[in-house]
């Protein structure tokens, strides 16, 4: 994508039906591929509201429009349920904010593609889980997120991005990048690769699973991390899920298996000091805990049986997507530095390992939060 200039980004907040004068903008967040930057606004009575623009990223989403038009569907949708709970819908999901033409989104003559977010003020986004309560929210979040889209019409998704968590699909993808080994870093990662191509086998275990009919398909979020997640910076609770550009068709293992891989995590996803990189059991437990409650006895038991295995997939699917990524040349996440991808790699294959040591452990865990809930 085109760099960025102040002219090209003014441009795009023209459009917007925005309140007041700009007072700035400035980069935000901690997102791995969309440009995101805060607008604060002097409104006329001489206050301040602030926006969150974006442009999307089109080399990664390829049909904007349709992004935008699940967008528009899901949170509409979602704002009804939460206005019938009594909850703030204006906090409680996100709104996207119209062109003054009425549109979603503004396509401009560079090709980029914009919207506008309504800022959800006072809250937190965290980067690491800070204590075992946070996690267990954000997984009551996470299942009653699902749950409450479990209604939604699914087939009036658009995939916005095909085969995003077909961990089979992603393998050939990642062989495809070693064997082109574009850029001569294969020599780099060469107890990386290995370590990715022995575990083929496993990739399949839920795709397969799909397929014979036994794991029913549900509308999922897909890319759970914890910055996917704002709290209320007054309660401490759980608030809003963002970041719903992968909101598609999916396994509930997909949602419960990245927000381990990325909150159980005992280090950043790109800790360079693999010593400190664990995955810890009582984060798990948390989890599992929140994520059963907030499904509300929606999961069947063999959903439920599997957790162990969405945690291990989505952790080594996503070490496989930066590995891949590294060897290609860092096109796909934003990286902060030399090596940034291949550090992330490590980390989920670290994480991997230390799941398959805790694997009787971790299946003693989502059967006992099982039982406590029937
Ligand atoms: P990416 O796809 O690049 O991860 P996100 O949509 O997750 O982009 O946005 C990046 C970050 O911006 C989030 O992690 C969060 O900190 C912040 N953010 C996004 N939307 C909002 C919002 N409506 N209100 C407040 N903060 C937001
Ligand atoms: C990306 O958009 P962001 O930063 O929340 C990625 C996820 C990965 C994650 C790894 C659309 O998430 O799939 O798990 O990075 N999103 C997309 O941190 O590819
Ligand atoms: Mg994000």
């Amino acid at each position: 994508m085109n760099n960025l200039t102040d002219a090209i980004i003014e441009n795009a907040i023209a459009q917007f039906a925005l309140e007041g004068s700009l007072k700035e903008k400035q980069p935000y967040g901690n997102g791995h591929i969309n440009d995101t930057f805060l607008l604060t606004y002097e409104t006329p009575s001489g206050g301040e509201k602030h926006y969150i623009l974006q442009r999307m990223n089109h080399n990664i989403f390829k049909n904007p429009q349709q992004l935008m038009e699940n967008m528009v569907h899901v949170t509409e949708y979602l704002r009804k349920i939460i206005a019938a709970n009594g909850g703030d819908p204006d906090r409680e999901t996100l709104n996207p904010v119209r062109t003054a033409d009425g549109g979603c989104y503004y396509e401009d003559d560079s090709h980029n593609f914009w919207r506008v977010l309504l800022f959800i003020e006072n809250t937190l986004c965290l980067e690491q889980v800070e204590s075992k309560k946070d996690f267990y929210d954000s997984a009551v979040a996470f299942g009653n997120f699902q749950r409450l889209l479990s209604d939604f019409p699914a087939h009036t998704l658009y995939e916005t991005i095909p085969n995003f968590h077909n961990t089979p699909s992603r393998f050939l993808d990642f062989k495809a990048a070693v064997d082109r080994d574009k850029l001569g870093r294969a020599k780099l990662a060469e107890k990386e690769i290995a370590f990715a191509l022995e575990r083929e086998k496993d990739t399949a275990v839920l795709t397969n699973l799909l397929k014979e009919g036994k794991l029913p398909l549900r509308v999922t979020h897909n890319d759970t991390k914890l910055n996917n997640i704002l709290f209320d910076a007054a309660t401490k609770k759980a608030l809003c899920i963002i970041d719903l550009d992968t909101v598609m068709p999916g396994l509930s293992h997909y949602d419960f298996g990245d927000s381990i891989r990325f909150g159980a995590s005992t280090g950043a996803e790109d800790e360079k000091d693999l010593s400190k990189i664990e995955m810890d059991l009582s984060l798990f437990e948390a989890f599992t805990m929140g994520y059963l409650e907030g499904c509300a006895g929606s999961l069947t038991d063999l959903e439920i049986e599997m957790l162990p295995m969405g945690a291990k997939l989505m952790t080594y699917e996503c070490g496989i997507r930066f590995l891949a990524d590294f060897l290609d040349g860092d096109v796909y996440f934003k990286i902060h530095r030399d090596g940034h991808n291949l550090d992330r790699a490590r980390t989920q294959f670290k994480l991997v390992a230390d799941m398959e040591e805790k694997w009787g452990e971790m299946a003693a865990i989502v059967k006992k939060c099982k039982e406590k809930l029937n």
